[in-house]
């Protein structure tokens, strides 16, 4: 079975107050609950893995670069995010592709250099709209994950979120049946690739905006294992009715 994962991407927002909500947040988890997740800005790294210390809040990052050290100013490298005790990292996703031109080769090359420090990877999938109303979601979809996904994923270094990005703080969400076409496809890919007994425990994610009023529907799509979540993750009201939705 596929680990149940909340993961709440901050994006570009907070400042170290905003962590004061990981103890509010953490008082208000489900007994048995999904594994929780929060990705804050990189310099708020150090100060998150100490707000969550003591609970079972899982700290992430938004981006590593692919080389291990070197000449690349306002670049963090996997082993500064893996010393900060953070233990995951956010690759590929669609804000990275489109707004720092990465492209497939460059988003494998990280989650390289990211399980080589021993950081778990999600890796962000979407199509455009434009691939979208062009039916071409799924060509999308296999080459992103077959030109981003290295060799060796398992179900513990690799987690993968299916971001149309269409649906990225819009407020659109997809229909359950294009939700479950992706994941299914995903899943199906993933057994190809890797073997069912590997790919029948990798978490799938979706993400886009997921609300607490959208949540508990969009979990009942098959092969959805949990939520990769933007905005709705900064505020516990928000984030919290989420995760008890999983
Ligand atoms: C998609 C998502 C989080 P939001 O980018 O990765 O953001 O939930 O704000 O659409």
């Amino acid at each position: 079975m596929p680990r149940k994962i909340a993961a709440g991407n901050w994006k570009m927002n907070g400042t170290a107050a905003s962590l004061a909500m990981l103890r509010d947040l953490a008082a208000n988890l489900p007994d048995a609950g999904p594994d929780v997740l929060i990705c804050p800005p990189a310099p708020l790294l150090f100060r998150a893995v100490d707000a969550a210390a003591g609970t079972s809040i899982l700290i992430g990052a938004q981006d590593c670069h692919a080389a291990a050290s070197g000449a690349y100013t306002g670049d963090i490298s996997a082993a500064q995010i893996a010393d900060t005790g953070a233990t995951y990292v956010i690759l590929g996703h669609s804000e990275r592709r489109e707004g720092h031109n990465e492209r497939n080769r460059d988003v494998r090359a990280k989650i390289e250099a990211a399980w080589a420090a021993g950081l778990a990877a999600i890796l962000c999938l979407g199509e455009s709209l434009e691939d979208r109303e062009a039916d071409n979601t799924l060509d999308i979809i296999a080459g992103q994950l077959a030109g981003s996904l290295p060799n060796g994923a398992t179900p513990e270094n690799t987690v993968i979120a299916y971001e149309p990005i269409w649906a990225i703080g819009t407020g659109k969400v997809p229909t359950l049946a294009q939700i479950v076409d992706v994941h299914d496809f995903l899943r199906a890919e993933l057994t190809d690739r890797l073997g069912a007994t590997t790919a029948d425990d990798i978490s799938l994610l979706y993400g886009g905006s997921v609300k607490p009023d959208n949540a508990a529907l969009i979990f009942e799509a098959r092969n959805v294992d949990g939520a990769l979540v933007g905005g709705a993750s900064l505020k516990v009201a928000d984030f919290a009715p989420i995760i008890h939705a999983l």
